[in-house]
């Protein structure tokens, strides 16, 4: 498939996805919507690819929905948009693969959600995160009042989707809403430094991680626990759980075979 609004590229096992519409700051529109959905399904069959990095230009990682795109939809035209989202989003959550978002610049609205969507967050100095849709007489659509409360909490999740205001990189790292900041040069390569370390682990026990996480933040406790150790065991099923713990006994590094 050709890219229109993202750049794609394989390095070293690791798949980094760029957007790439810079003259409206990475505004997310259906057409980067439906590249990045085909891209995600693209990575996930794609066995050479086992961690996955999401970045945008140097000005902005995304600032949001295009508005110039959603002010003139009608309900059914915003739900069809904002339904096309989730299904894009929902292919980052659940990847069986690691994904990191490395935020520069602006992320603000979609973009915030779409960082969200991702398993960890980065950003460079400077960088500013919000949720500013209450300035548009809406509200966040794509996970700002959903995964943004179980990252940062209901009280900043609050702040921010009920002010509008947005938040520094050293804000969002006090509150947990990304793990590192960095200056603005050495983003990639702390991102990439982070996929590499990622991308040589077990993919079944990086997918086994991921799966657990993912799963015990939308059950009770007891339900989260029991298949914590369902799926923990299972893995004693596979070549890489033998290889990993027989590669430590033996004082060496450990070669997973996804088998
Ligand atoms: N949509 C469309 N175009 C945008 C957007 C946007 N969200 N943000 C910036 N642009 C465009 C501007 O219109 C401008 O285009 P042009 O040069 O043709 O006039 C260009 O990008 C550069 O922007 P500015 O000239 O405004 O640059 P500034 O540095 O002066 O300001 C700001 C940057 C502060 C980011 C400013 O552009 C701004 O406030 N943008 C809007 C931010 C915003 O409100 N985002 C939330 C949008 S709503 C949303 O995300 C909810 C969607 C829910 C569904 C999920 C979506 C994926």
């Amino acid at each position: 498939m050709e890219l229109k609004t993202i750049l794609y590229e394989k390095d070293a096992g690791v798949g980094i996805i760029t957007l790439n519409r810079p003259k409206a700051l990475n505004a997310l529109n259906d057409e980067l919507i439906n590249e990045l959905t085909i891209l995600m399904d693209d990575i996930g069959s794609d066995n050479e690819v086992q961690a996955v990095i999401i970045t945008g230009g140097e000005r902005a990682f995304a600032a949001g929905g295009d508005i110039a795109f959603m002010a003139n939809a009608d309900s059914l035209q915003a739900e069809k948009f904002v339904e096309a989202i989730r299904v894009a989003f929902d292919k980052i959550d659940r990847l069986d693969k690691p994904v990191i978002a490395a935020i520069s610049g602006l992320a603000l609205g979609g973009g915030s959600e779409l960082a969200l969507a991702c398993d960890i967050r980065i950003a460079a100095e400077g960088s500013s995160i919000g949720q500013p849709e209450i300035n548009l007489g809406i509200i966040p659509g794509a996970g700002g009042t959903q995964r943004l409360t179980r990252t940062v909490g209901p009280g900043w999740a609050k702040y921010m989707v009920m002010t509008g205001l947005p938040i520094s990189a050293d804000t969002a790292l006090k509150i947990g809403f990304i793990t590192k900041v960095v200056p603005k040069e050495q983003l990639m390569d702390e991102a990439k430094k982070i996929a590499n370390i990622m991308a040589v682990k077990s993919p079944l026990a990086m997918k086994a991680a991921k799966r657990c996480v993912n799963y015990g933040l939308s059950v009770d406790l007891s339900s989260a626990l029991s298949y914590e150790i369902k799926t923990w065991a299972a893995l004693f099923s596979t070549e890489d759980q033998k290889e990993g713990m027989k590669a430590f006994l033996e004082k060496r590094n450990p070669v997973y075979k996804s088998r």
